[in-house]
């Protein structure tokens, strides 16, 4: 029986090693990705290991301390161990200057999840170099944000069912799924995913290389979005570990440049796998088209590896599926240009053109009176925002609707209740929009107002050779329909959380969605 020689669900499409001028460019690739400054320093890196090891003697620390309370003996509870794991940009070796660490603490069977925010929380807080501890218990992954000596860490916390985690521990085995809680297993997954990610990749560094620039381009073009219909950081890791699987033997150059090519041609909704399915020891679903009709809606499957396989791009709308295939497209021609000598590697990575692509924009504005409620507001909304985007495909004379990827922030200091509507409406005038905190501080009827301004750009169909009268875009019912939707959430008070779904001419783009320079000059009737 013939062993299998290569990694992935078929054989490489070449096993040749790069040209010499795939190796060129290989070369100006890095130096472009370091003149754009994705790299952080060397001082940044080492402060990360510090601040590692000290974090990982923390957590041997926090479990000592647990296992004395739950009376076990001195040399017990120093042999009940506790490790850290990272996952996330620092552990695929893609961080830039200012990522956060992604960090996974791993507990013997004796330390909860309590023990988690009522000890180690409080003994964080009290670590030298720590400036921001904040717990939060009731995420559907529970989660502590920190920052120890200027580096932000994320830390999960799983529980796993074994009375000492010992330093070789890994978390390759389905079977240390089995009976934890659905907390843990979620917070096993990410570490779980980027292990098995980086075991299924030819060469590691062309692996991180080539995602280092794949992932500069999807957030330089607004393409780099999860929640908004767009691909995340995992999906994006595993369609590049796909390529470099494809060609084992390329350079990072070589890897970018089929990248493209391979994904624009990609005869979707066939799923791109890294490895093939498997089932495990857990009754969770495992991603099956041929079982669950959710699964065959998904149009860009991007399966993960690890058990429980799911799809990293349940979000991917028509609309968004459009776009990135033209950026795909745009890619391609950028690097076939770089190959031949005719552009350059920055050409690549240049600024979106989203506000200047669109005639037609909807503003989607959340408003509220409070700044932390502001945050749950405002992200409830932008999580249900391809709803609206699915429900505008729907539209006849829509080509498709095109969601930004990050809304915009705005305070603004009202004198008076008509003010705060003009403001939740997002008509922000240069008056309000000039006034301080201190203007209407003591003044009755004064109120601040929050607001967060989501884009939909819409392209709409020519109008159709001898037709007669204006074209009419009637998006009433999807906005209506997005409205009501948004306000069956649970916490949705009318009281005190404001949605307005408007639409605007580009010409009515507020100033603040450019960089300064950058607005196209406007044609101005007033200045004669
Ligand atoms: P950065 O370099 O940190 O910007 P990243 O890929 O590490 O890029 P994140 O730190 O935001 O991005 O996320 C790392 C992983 O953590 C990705 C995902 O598996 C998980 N994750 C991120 N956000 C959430 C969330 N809100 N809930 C649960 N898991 C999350
Ligand atoms: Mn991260
Ligand atoms: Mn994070």
């Amino acid at each position: 029986l013939e062993q299998k020689s290569y990694l992935g669900v078929t054989p490489p499409i070449s096993t040749a090693e790069s040209t010499d001028r795939e190796k060129e460019v290989t070369v100006t690739l890095l130096e472009e990705l370091r003149r754009q400054n994705t790299f952080e320093s060397e001082e940044e890196s080492r402060t990360r290991e510090i601040v590692l090891g000290r974090v990982a003697a923390l957590v041997k620390k926090f479990v000592h301390r647990i296992s004395i309370a739950h009376g076990l003996s001195e040399s017990a509870a120093n042999a009940a161990g506790g490790k850290i794991f990272t996952f996330g940009s620092y552990r695929l070796g893609v961080h830039g200057p200012g990522s956060d660490i992604d960090t996974l603490c791993v507990v013997p069977k004796h330390v909860s999840r309590e023990d988690f925010f009522e000890t180690f929380e409080p003994m964080l807080k009290e670590l030298e170099g720590v400036t921001e501890v904040s717990g939060v218990p009731e995420a559907y992954v529970p989660i502590i944000k920190t920052k120890i000596d200027g580096i932000p860490l994320d830390f999960l916390m799983a529980r796993l069912n074994l009375a000492v985690i010992p330093d070789d521990l890994s978390l390759q085995d389905d079977n240390l799924l089995r009976n934890l809680d659905e907390r843990c297993v979620r917070s096993l997954g990410g570490s779980r995913q980027i292990g098995e990610i980086l075991r299924l990749v030819p060469n590691v560094d062309v692996f991180r290389d080539a995602l280092r620039c794949i992932k500069l381009w999807a957030q330089r073009r607004a393409i780099y979005s999860n929640v908004n219909g767009f691909l995340g950081g995992v999906a994006w890791a595993l369609l590049v570990a796909r390529i470099c699987q494809l060609y084992p033997k390329a350079l990072a150059g070589a890897i970018v440049s089929r990248f493209f090519i391979i994904m624009y041609q990609w005869s979707w909704p066939q799923p791109v796998l890294l490895k093939q399915i498997e089932d495990g020891p857990l009754q969770v679903r495992v991603w099956n088209p041929r079982l669950y009709p959710a699964d065959r809606s998904h149009r860009m499957p991007i399966i993960t590896p690890a058990y429980p396989s799911m799809c990293s791009t349940h979000n991917v709308t028509q609309s968004t599926q459009m776009i990135m295939t033209e950026e795909f497209k745009r890619g391609a021609d950028i690097v076939d240009k770089v190959i031949v000598g005719t552009a350059e590697w920055s050409e690549l990575f240049s600024k979106h053109d989203f506000f200047h692509k669109y005639r037609y924009y909807l503003q989607i504005i959340a408003s509220t009176g409070d700044q932390d409620l502001q945050m749950k507001w405002s992200g409830t909304v932008e999580s249900r925002l391809r709803q609206l985007v699915m429900k505008l495909e729907y539209v006849e004379s829509l080509i498709l609707a095109h969601p930004f990827v990050k809304g915009f922030d705005q305070v603004s200091h009202c004198l008076n209740e008509d003010e705060v509507k003009a403001v939740a409406q997002g008509e922000i005038s240069e008056a309000i929009a000039g006034r301080k905190k201190e203007d209407i501080e003591g003044k009755e009827g004064a109120k601040t107002v929050f607001t967060t301004t989501f884009y939909i750009g819409l392209a709409i169909q020519p109008k159709q050779a001898g037709a007669v009268g204006p074209r009419r875009l009637d998006i009433s019912y999807p906005t209506t329909d997005f409205s009501k939707l948004v306000k069956m959430w649970d916490k949705y008070d009318e009281k005190t959380m404001c949605l307005v779904v408007r639409h605007i001419k580009s010409s009515a783009l507020p100033d603040c969605v450019f960089d300064p320079g950058e607005r196209p000059a406007k044609v101005t009737q007033k200045r004669v």
